[in-house]
């Protein structure tokens, strides 16, 4: 049954958008080489005027960032570095309604989502990395492990925030400075947070954003001066990247692509796997590198899984962003968008069986309806590349042992799901699934206390938990006072 709902949009009047926003190098906002507009894919209206950070500006950002680094953060005792992340945190969701509300309005997600997930997700990465900052001495790194120095952050534009936060906290944590630079569709949120770290009185020169396209974040991968490079972003930029950082001796992380297969067995309760496959798929219209984007359903209850899956998506509230009873949002860019139809199209010409949800796109903005593949074979591009939008391709199975030859089919490694109603399954299944993260019965979980982070072409270093903080400290550093994080 499908229910009417009468429209319930979120005021947008706690959000005060500037004309134009600069750069933010060393603690306050500065002009740049030229400017950039900032569009809502909802409904293509201009936000605001953005400034796009030339070499010589990401060169002046790292210098603010060395200097923080040496004079100020790196020397800071532990203890004092957690007080600041305490309170960015508390800030965080003091602003949470301003913050989510903006998020929707620059990337095009429901308001349900950056408010419930967004930004308490970014808020809780900030305190569970407060926590560490005194006691990094005790996360199994050695007594005294050391920092690393500038760290130059790339992030794409799906979870604007919510991936600045997996970035920035763990780097300020272990003793960091950092040069961050926002995808150019999503700049806002990241310079609100600008904003909260001025409010929180963070040192300036400890954060700097720089805004700007790729060519932003190439200068930035390519400085001299900075001594890691954390990526999240597509596999091709990635191998860009790690190209670039061999022959620097910089650092590296990435966080790339995923191409998840999401597996359901016949003793899984189908409303429940419905509802797991539809967050797998549709959260955030798809636009998440750990989406479940192969569903794999064991051939005895296809038919069963497929109808109630079609009926579910025909309950999907599809249209404005900021109304808080919608399910899927705008697709975040133009570019976004005609990526997604050119891999439906394939699926089509290849001969997959294409079925999209009976809702209406808005006149105005960037959308495209939730749809499904049946018919899929494991060659089709839509079996094998990435979509990142909202389109799942279902595949059938006999055997578990079936199950994991089609699921680890793919240079991707990032996540994988599992439903089924025996643990002993689930664990044969966890132990043979190549993919960094596996949920079972269950899925886009995300706790920052967890590591999340690929395998193969989805990348290398982890994000979150204990061993995330790995990736911010030189573990084999010695014990020495000075750059010690943990002092
Ligand atoms: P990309 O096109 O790779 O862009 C990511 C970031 O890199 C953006 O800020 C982009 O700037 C910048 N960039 C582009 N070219 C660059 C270059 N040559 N050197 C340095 N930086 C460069 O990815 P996207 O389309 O924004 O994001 C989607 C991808 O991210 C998907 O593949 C998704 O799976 C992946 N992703 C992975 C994860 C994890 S945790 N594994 C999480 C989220 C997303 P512009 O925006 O200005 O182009």
């Amino acid at each position: 049954m499908r229910f009417e709902y009468a429209p319930a949009p979120e005021s947008r009047a706690i959000v005060t958008l500037r004309d134009s926003y600069g750069l933010f190098i060393g603690g306050s906002f500065t002009g740049g080489s030229s400017v950039f507009k900032t569009i809502s894919p909802a409904s293509e209206e201009v936000l605001a005027e953005v400034t796009h950070a030339g070499p010589e500006d990401v060169d002046r950002a790292v210098a603010a960032a060395r200097q923080a680094y040496e004079r100020t953060w790196s020397v800071m005792p532990g203890r004092e570095r957690g007080k600041y992340l305490f309170r960015i945190a508390r800030i965080i969701q003091e602003r949470a309604r301003e913050l989510a509300v903006l998020e929707t309005l620059d990337n095009g997600k429901p308001i349900r989502e950056s408010r419930d997930v967004d930004v308490p997700l970014a808020a809780a990465h900030f305190f569970y990395h407060a926590g560490w900052a005194d006691k990094l001495g005790y996360a199994g790194f050695g007594p005294s492990p050391r920092s690393l120095g500038v760290v130059g952050q790339v992030i794409p534009w799906n979870f604007p925030l919510l991936m600045l936060a997996w970035k920035v906290a763990p780097a300020l944590a272990c003793g960091n400075t950092v040069v961050l630079k926002p995808a150019e569709t999503t700049p806002l949120t990241a310079l609100l947070f600008a904003e909260i770290c001025q409010q929180a009185d963070l040192p300036p020169g400890v954060v700097n954003i720089v805004t700007g396209d790729g060519a932003t974040g190439q200068a930035l991968v390519a400085h001299p001066g900075i001594d890691k490079i954390a990526f999240t972003g597509s596999t091709e930029v990635g191998k860009e990247i790690a190209r670039a950082c061999a022959v620097s001796g910089k650092r590296l992380t990435l966080e790339l692509g995923g191409k998840a297969a999401n597996v359901v067995f016949d003793d899984a309760p189908v409303d429940q796997a419905v509802e797991g496959i539809v967050n797998g798929i549709f959260f955030n219209q798809g636009h998440v590198c750990c989406a479940g984007s192969r569903l794999l359903v064991q051939e005895s209850v296809y038919d069963d899984v497929l109808a109630a899956l079609r009926r579910r998506m025909g309950t999907l509230r599809l249209g404005d962003p900021l109304d808080k009873n919608t399910d899927v949002g705008a697709i975040n860019s133009r570019a976004q968008l005609d990526k997604i139809g050119e891999l439906v199209s394939s699926g089509e010409a290849e001969g997959a069986a294409r079925w999209s949800a009976p809702c209406p796109l808005p006149d105005r903005g960037f959308w495209f309806a939730p749809t499904i593949f049946t018919e899929v074979s494991q060659a089709h591009r839509i079996a094998r590349e990435e979509i990142f939008g909202p389109v799942l391709s279902v595949l059938t199975f006999r055997t578990p042992a079936e199950a994991i030859e089609k699921a680890n089919n793919t240079p991707y490694g990032l996540s994988a799901g599992v439903w089924t109603e025996k643990g002993s399954l689930i664990l044969w299944m966890a132990s043979r699934l190549r993919a960094g993260v596996i949920w079972a019965n269950t899925f886009n979980r995300f706790d920052p206390a967890s590591p999340f982070g690929g395998y193969k072409e989805s990348g290398f270093g982890r994000e979150g938990g204990r061993h995330g903080l790995e990736a911010y400290l030189d573990v084999a550093g010695s014990a020495d006072a000075a750059g010690s994080a943990d002092a």
